[in-house]
């Protein structure tokens, strides 16, 4: 049944009216799947409802940020308390300091971490600190992996993987796209080539060690391995963007999943608890170069800000309880069983892939193993896919290239209701 969107279509009218192409974010404007954007009321635990009523078990969950679901009674609490003696200082406040320290015991590669507000900040400056730590210029980066809009990272693989970038968006400088190299995700030995003979210009090399933006495409063995051997004999940092996975796919990330140390980590979406912040720290022989102990330089108004700082101490100290990630894993294998049972009940040409509580199903045969592979998808299909769904009471994400989460607050019966929806709207393939 079609879905009732009238006061989403009279919101959208109004917000393109006032807002650079109707949104604070791209993805939002639900080009990938065409249809006017749903516009949200309000949310609780695993479901948010439109402005027009309807209800939606919710796989977006901000991007990722909202573990526990939405309005969680702890982080509202939390919250409540901290906004009720203001919402920003500008100075030194306790919180940021107890923040840190519960990072750093989650994240033993951290020695040091600075604040800011946006992952896209925090990959921003730990590119500048990893340029300033070495005296080097390039950096290294994979095709199909997302690090936030700053220039340096807005741009697509040269012609040929020896030559340097060029800008994935007007208004970033040729200039600056040339000092980025773009790889090929889980190409060990392509990597390892250019590391031979270019490591020694390379002031880091950045990747998403579970790549969650050409949808979930998992690191081939031995990939990180590589990257990380490659980067101590050539000097070059290795910086894990953790933004979506630092807490997501375990207490101690992505790298205590797969064991890896980067010598920078960049986190963002779950440390805050739903308010904007990011985060990048690692080794103290490279974050003593920060201002105002070193020269490189970094600053920000709300960075640290005592809203952020109360409502992230109150998720990660949810997480902290055991059982959490079990009951996150358990929902992430029913999910799993439950999409490959109507993959094989029906011979569909999808492929599912999944990390505890990420996962994506690409219209597509498969493997997915990098960029390449991702862009092949059936776009369209997905398209379908996406307002079946909507139309069955579920909330995807509203393009192929990104990836569902699941909460802390789905219960078996969510689950199960989703995989209902899923078996209806696949039916029609
Ligand atoms: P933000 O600046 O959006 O807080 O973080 C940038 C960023 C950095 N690193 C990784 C691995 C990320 O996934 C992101 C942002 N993620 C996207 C979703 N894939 C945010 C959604 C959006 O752009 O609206």
């Amino acid at each position: 049944m079609k879905l009732n969107t009238k006061k989403s279509n009279t919101l959208w009218r109004y917000s393109l009216k006032h807002l650079a192409g109707g949104v604070n974010s791209p993805v939002r404007a639900f080009n990938a799947v065409g249809g006017t954007p749903l516009f949200i009321k309000q949310g609780k635990g695993a479901r948010f409802s439109d402005v027009d009523g309807n209800s939606y078990l919710d796989y977006v969950l901000s991007w990722g940020v909202l573990i526990f679901g939405h309005a969680d009674p702890a982080i509202q609490a939390a919250l409540s308390a901290a906004v009720s003696k203001g919402a920003s200082y500008g100075a030194p406040t306790e919180a940021e300091a107890a923040l840190a320290e519960m990072i750093k015991k989650a994240l033993p590669s951290i020695d040091k971490l600075r604040f800011v507000s946006s992952g896209t900040e925090a990959v921003m400056s730990a590119i500048r600190l990893a340029r300033g730590f070495t005296g080097r210029d390039k950096i290294v980066k994979f095709t199909g992996c997302y690090h936030g809009h700053a220039d340096s990272l807005l741009v697509k693989a040269g012609s040929g993987a020896a030559t340097f970038g060029s800008p994935s968006s007007p208004g970033v400088p040729a200039q600056f796209a040339r000092n980025t190299i773009s790889l090929e995700y889980n190409d060990t030995n392509g990597f390892l080539d250019f590391m031979a003979r270019r490591g020694k210009e390379a002031a880091c090399v950045i990747v998403e060690p579970l790549a969650a933006n050409m949808g979930l495409v998992l690191p081939e063995p031995g990939f990180l391995t590589a990257l990380r051997k490659a980067c101590t004999a050539s000097g070059s940092l290795l910086i894990f963007d953790e933004v979506i996975t630092g807490f997501r796919v375990g207490f101690s990330g992505a790298q205590g999943l797969y064991g890896i140390k980067p010598d920078l980590t960049t986190l963002g979406k779950i440390i805050g608890g739903g308010l904007p912040v990011g985060a990048y720290g690692g080794r103290e022989e490279i974050m003593r170069h920060l201002s105002p102990a070193g020269r490189v330089y970094q600053a920000g108004t709300l960075s640290g800000n005592p809203l952020a700082m109360a409502a992230g101490c109150a998720a990660i100290k949810k997480l902290s309880r055991p059982g959490v990630y079990k009951k996150l894993e358990a929902s992430g294998q029913a999910m799993e069983k439950g999409l490959r049972l109507i993959i094989r009940k029906r011979g569909l040409p999808l492929t599912l892939n999944r990390v505890g509580s990420l996962f994506t199903l690409f219209f597509s045969k498969g493997p997915l193993k990098n960029f390449t592979d991702a862009s092949a998808c059936d776009t369209k299909r997905y398209a379908e896919y996406f307002w079946a769904m909507a139309e069955r009471g579920v909330y995807l994400p509203p393009s192929q290239f990104e990836t569902c989460f699941i909460s802390a607050a789905h219960s078996a019966a969510d689950i199960e209701d989703t995989l209902k929806a899923a078996d209806e709207a696949l039916m029609a393939d």
